[in-house]
């Protein structure tokens, strides 16, 4: 079995979002376009408490976009966002809900944060995404979303380390290159780890 995984098509990452990803709208369509491809649809969302501790506001003097310790992880420091019961935090209207047959949110925990639809960034708690999939029968995995260097990155690396085939739709990912260069950096570590870049072309 084949599943898509859409990684955080929330409204906080599209423009206009709390953490707009640049152009992170024109992913949206294609989700839609390539949806019925697969065996199975799944969606993981960002899902915080209001007093994570991922966001700036919660620790006096750390900046957005600084780098702090939290709870021994490094930790980039966000704005306030995909805060449960926010519009926010909510999947893109546009997407197509009907297809996607599942919805993992992640980084409910406020004491760490969880790039990745598996674990949290510490790989102490499961998200149970791998139970879902396995009990379908999943093995290869196409993953596409925002942004191309946190959630989807880390999501890809778990996952080839899980033992999935994985593919990158990279029409389908945008990123936050907060320093520029990221998520060139994120395509070839991806690349690196043993995901198959699926090129403009082939979808
Ligand atoms: C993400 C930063 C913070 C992402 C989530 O979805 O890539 N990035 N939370
Ligand atoms: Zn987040």
């Amino acid at each position: 079995m084949h599943a898509l995984l859409l990684i955080d098509l929330q409204n906080d990452f599209l423009p206009g979002g709390a953490l707009a990803v640049k152009e992170g709208d024109a992913v949206i369509p294609v989700a839609n376009r390539i949806m019925n491809l697969f065996d199975l649809v799944v969606a993981t969302q960002d899902f915080h408490p209001a007093d994570h501790g991922s966001f700036a506001s919660q620790h006096p003097g750390v900046t957005v976009g600084d780098t702090f310790d939290l709870h021994g992880l490094p930790q980039v420091a966000w704005p306030d966002h995909c805060v449960q019961g926010t519009a926010g935090a909510q999947l893109s209207a546009e997407l197509r809900r009907d297809a996607i047959s599942h919805v993992v949110p992640k980084g409910t925990d406020p004491t760490v944060d969880s790039y990745s639809g598996f674990f949290d960034n510490g790989h102490k708690k499961a998200t149970g995404l791998h139970a879902l999939l396995q009990s379908k029968g999943v093995m290869e995995l196409s993953i596409m979303g925002l942004a191309t260097d946190y959630c989807v990155k880390f999501t890809v690396f778990d996952a080839i380390e899980l033992g999935y085939l994985v593919r990158v739709v990279l029409q389908g990912c945008r990123g936050v290159d907060l320093q520029p260069g990221d998520v060139q950096q994120a395509i070839a570590d991806m690349k690196r780890a043993g995901a198959e870049l699926l090129p403009d072309a082939l979808i």
